[in-house]
């Protein structure tokens, strides 16, 4: 079950784990002691003197990190390096063509960040205010974030692959009435209409005012008077700094909406001081990460990968940051392993799903190049299966990186649960042992904790600095998906085993939210856009097994009584489905039923539509609850797959 890594530079691989060990210990017995000591991981203009004041009780509930101190954001991304550090390259950006590179010093991000905090300003943006981002991995989407965090605005980054439709909603939803996008964005050859999709969402924002545009293609775009403004234009009329706003550890950062088991997304709201200090500490931590190494983490930024380990945890750590603006598989499969040659990647950190896309092209994709700079790898974003963790170290890393097998999630702001990178032994599928002040357990459906090795719902006991604060402007839905199906503690929504040495293996989600691609998607949401189609009268959505993606998309779709299936209509429905969410949404089977599976009370028994996705049609349980046990009959029959 474990491997051995052979790491022939490192003579001291027993040292740091003792010493991760003895943190683990003393971050339990002394929460407060702890990150009195790790806050300062951070730069504080005026500094803490409270630490941690948090309850997860309802009667006194309660998240608070370190509330009376202050800092800024940026200025811990820039300012704090800019007298070490500030013609050290901060951000390599790769374009979607290789080798379409752009190299961004400290100094010079740091320029670009105060320009932009004034152009904000300009257009009224003041502390507290929202700003969407809708913009591909463009440097300018850094700059963007960075300059809300130094004007104390908050910023609600939308992944660029949405619809009009779902980024209308996220607008709406934080109330923000000004938006930042690209004319267009480029994804593996491809042009994404960024700058239409912001006009069609914004007939349905009628509070949004101003919209800057980066140029990124040159495309042929249509700007409203009055309402569209150029960023490379409002860039050169401002001036080239602005002073950090002094922000309280408690003010809001950013808000980043995630799918869950029911309703519309939610909008995370991550706070300023708890959120650094996890970003910053779980960036050293995890990656150890070594003065002049260059990171390279593969996410978009929006997504919360793409915040805290493109932007925040490496900038304020004085790291050189990788942003690729292209696609694992474009112009080939070799182009991750191309571009870790050419750009001299120490630290490399992607998802599963790449990893098996890449897996299947065979070999000699990888053997091209070198990777003689790789140091360590790491993995995130849904469960990474053994064989796929055996190719990535034995290929990929030449047998001779360790794999950092990173869990967490929007709501924990950073990494919770990850082996050392010292380790000298892994195991393959284990994200292995919470971080220091990170209290896992597992509880039965009861909630009753479970001892020793077992398996059960992974919940946190205690609060961390980098746990959301709240969901924006809903603070009791906040409370509700969190913190009440097992009082006192926060219910993750996954699923884990822990083995007789205590490592966790986390098994994937236990509620009602689908993990695409290593992104999440609630089936309630795919359902809702399915029945807002004239045709379908019903729907019900689960996750079905999917060798690339982890997890695909089922949909079985209840037609009108007059409507007839057909091939045309389940495309009609797949195009619906793109249009109304995006294309991550679009199900990857539609199967046609005319009935679903109810008990007498009308709930859809989804137990049994997974184990009919699944293709596990032999166990069915028990289905005589069911009001037509008939029904699961043509379901089995008219499977699709
Ligand atoms: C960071 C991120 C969170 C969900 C989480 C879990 C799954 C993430 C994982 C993992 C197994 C890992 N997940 N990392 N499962 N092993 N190393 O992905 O955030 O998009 O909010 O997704 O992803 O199911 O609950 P987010």
């Amino acid at each position: 079950m474990s491997v051995a890594i052979h790491r022939p530079d490192d003579q001291s691989a027993d040292a740091p784990a003792d010493a991760l060990d003895r943190a683990r210990t003393a971050a339990a017995a002394d929460p407060d002691g702890y990150w009195r000591d790790h806050g300062r991981c951070v730069d504080w203009i005026v500094p803490y003197r409270e630490v941690k004041d948090t309850s997860f009780d309802a009667a006194d509930f309660r998240i608070r990190w370190f509330a009376d101190g202050q800092l800024n954001v940026s200025a811990n991304c820039l300012d704090r390096h800019l007298a070490t550090r500030g013609d050290q390259v901060a951000i390599v950006w790769e374009g979607d063509e290789p080798g379409e590179t752009l190299r961004v010093t400290y100094r010079d991000l740091h320029e670009r960040v105060c320009r932009f905090a004034n152009v904000l300003k300009a257009q009224g943006v003041a502390k507290g205010d929202r700003v969407t981002l809708y913009l591909p991995m463009i440097v300018e989407a850094a700059v963007a974030m960075l300059a809300c965090a130094r004007i104390g605005a908050v910023h609600s980054v939308v992944f660029g692959g949405f619809s009009p439709d779902s980024l209308a909603g996220r607008i709406r939803d934080c109330g923000s009435r000004i938006v930042i996008t690209a004319d267009e964005g480029c994804r593996g050859g491809k042009r994404i209409p960024l700058k239409a999709n912001v006009d069609a969402a914004l007939a349905n924002c009628p509070d949004v005012a101003s919209v800057l545009v980066v140029r990124r293609t040159g495309g042929d775009v249509a700007m409203t008077a009055g309402r569209d403004l150029w960023y490379d234009e409002a860039m050169a009329q401002a001036a080239p700094d602005c002073t950090p706003e002094l922000m309280n550890a408690e003010d809001p950062l950013f808000i980043l909406y995630t799918s869950g088991s029911t309703g519309s997304p939610k909008g995370v709201l991550h706070t300023t001081g708890g959120y650094l200090v996890w970003a910053t500490k779980t960036f050293r931590d995890v990656f150890d990460y070594r003065d002049g190494e260059v990171f390279w983490c593969t996410a978009d930024v929006g997504w919360v990968t793409g915040h805290s380990y493109v932007v925040y945890g490496p900038l304020a750590s004085g790291a050189t940051t990788v942003m690729f603006d292209g696609v694992p598989n474009y112009p080939d499969h070799g182009r991750f392993w191309e571009t870790i040659d050419r750009l001299g990647v120490n630290i490399f950190y992607t998802a599963p799903t790449a990893i098996r896309a890449l897996m299947r092209e065979g070999d000699d994709w990888v053997k091209r190049s070198s990777r003689a700079s790789l140091r360590l790898l790491g993995s995130v974003g849904e469960p990474i299966n053994p064989e796929a963790w055996r190719w990535y170290h034995d290929v990929a890393g030449d047998g001779r990186c360790p794999i950092v097998d990173t869990w967490w999630q929007t709501e924990t702001g950073g990494i919770m649960i990850a082996p050392s990178p010292h380790a000298t032994d892994a195991k393959p599928g284990s994200a292995t042992k919470p971080l220091p002040g990170v209290q896992p357990q597992l509880v039965d459906a009861e909630g009753q904790v479970l001892e020793g090795a077992t398996e059960g719902n992974l919940v946190i006991a205690d609060s961390w600095p980098g746990q959301m604060r709240t969901v924006w402007g809903d603070h009791e839905r906040f409370v509700q998906t969190y913190f009440t199906t097992y009082p006192g503690k926060y219910f993750t929504g996954d699923g884990a085993r822990r083995d007789a040495d205590g490592d966790y293996w986390i098994t994937g989600r236990v509620d009602d939210v689908i993990n695409v691609s290593g992104h999440r998607m609630g089936t309630a949401e795919v359902e809702s856009a399915l029945v807002a189609h004239a045709k379908v009268s019903e729907a019900a959505v689960v996750g079905m097994p999917h060798d690339v993606k982890g997890q695909g998309i089922y949909a079985y779709v209840t037609l009108n009584a007059d409507t007839a299936p057909s091939d045309e209509l389940r495309d009609e429905l797949r195009r619906w489905v793109r249009k109304e969410i995006g294309p991550i949404a679009v199900p990857d089977a539609l199967q046609f039923a005319p009935g679903l599976p109810k008990t007498r009370s009308g709930k859809i028994m989804r137990r049994i539509l997974r184990k009919i996705a699944e293709g596990d049609t032999s166990s069915l349980g028990d289905t005589s609850t069911l009001a037509d046990p008939s029904v699961v009959d043509a379901l089995v029959r008219d499977r699709v797959g």
